[in-house]
């Protein structure tokens, strides 16, 4: 049976306790569309706030370390993720990528400790305007995205979304257009199949990101292999974040 929609708010480097009100918001609108699964990665100070009142929205991080513990000043691992009630964790974001010069390695690494303690990974990749440009869209994040997936996971439909967000796309406004998404996501079910099985790769959500809003939701979702949706800015309102909810419902 095919998995819900997933609608993920990215709050990004936004939220203080004010925001509880909104995640409160969005929690309430979540309770009457039970045909969609909706979740919320506030930063780390958030977690645990919203989901000690969460009733129907899960929480969880935008970022962890990739070991257990120890000495890393500043640094949050996955076992403290799930402690707070994170129940998973973005990882490969592009802001990441190129913030803190994350390679595919590093990126892999974080995926296993988190699939080690039970948090589902949501595994972004995406290319450049460059790359776009150059014709190498395809290529590129088939490539990127085979060497920061785990070749193992136990159960990837539960436990493993992949976020497909064009570099150029993010916060940006500018959208892919629906035929690049769907040669994209069809790329990526491929290499999903073939690293997986056909039986977990054909299940495995393969969500957007980059400029999504409750005005271009509905075309989006309509693509064929849009499982969904990861959202930035248009997350940290209810009102914009439960209308691309509902486009997905
Ligand atoms: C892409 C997206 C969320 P926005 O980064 O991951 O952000 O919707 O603001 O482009």
């Amino acid at each position: 049976m095919p998995q819900r929609p997933y609608i993920v708010g990215n709050w990004k480097m936004h939220g203080t306790r004010a925001m509880l009100s909104e995640a409160r918001a969005i929690d309430r609108a979540a309770q009457r569309l039970m045909k969609v699964e909706v979740a919320i990665a506030p930063p780390y100070t958030l977690i645990h706030p919203i989901h000690r009142e969460a009733e129907q929205i899960a929480v969880g991080a935008q970022d962890c370390h990739e070991k257990e513990g120890g000495a890393h000043t500043g640094d949050i691992s996955a076992s403290m993720v799930a402690d707070a009630g994170g129940k998973f964790v973005i990882l490969g974001h592009s802001e990441r990528r190129q913030d803190h010069r994350e390679g595919n390695p590093l990126i892999r690494a974080k995926a296993e400790s988190a699939l080690a303690v039970g948090l589902r990974v949501i595994m972004c990749c995406g290319e450049s305007e460059e790359t776009r440009d150059a014709g190498d869209a395809v290529a590129f994040v088939t490539k990127q995205l085979k060497a920061s997936l785990p070749p193992e996971i136990e159960n990837p439909t539960e436990l493993l979304a992949v976020a497909y967000e064009p570099v150029w796309a993010i916060g940006t406004g500018k959208t892919a257009q629906p035929s690049d998404i769907e040669e994209m996501h069809a790329a990526i079910r491929a290499l999903l199949i073939k690293l997986y099985g056909e039986e977990h790769g054909e299940e495995v959500r393969i969500l957007y990101g980059g400029s999504v809003k409750p005005e271009n939701a509905a075309e989006i979702f309509a693509a064929s292999n849009v499982g969904g949706a990861l959202v930035g800015g248009a997350s940290l309102t209810a009102d914009s974040f439960m209308g691309i909810a509902l486009a997905a419902g």
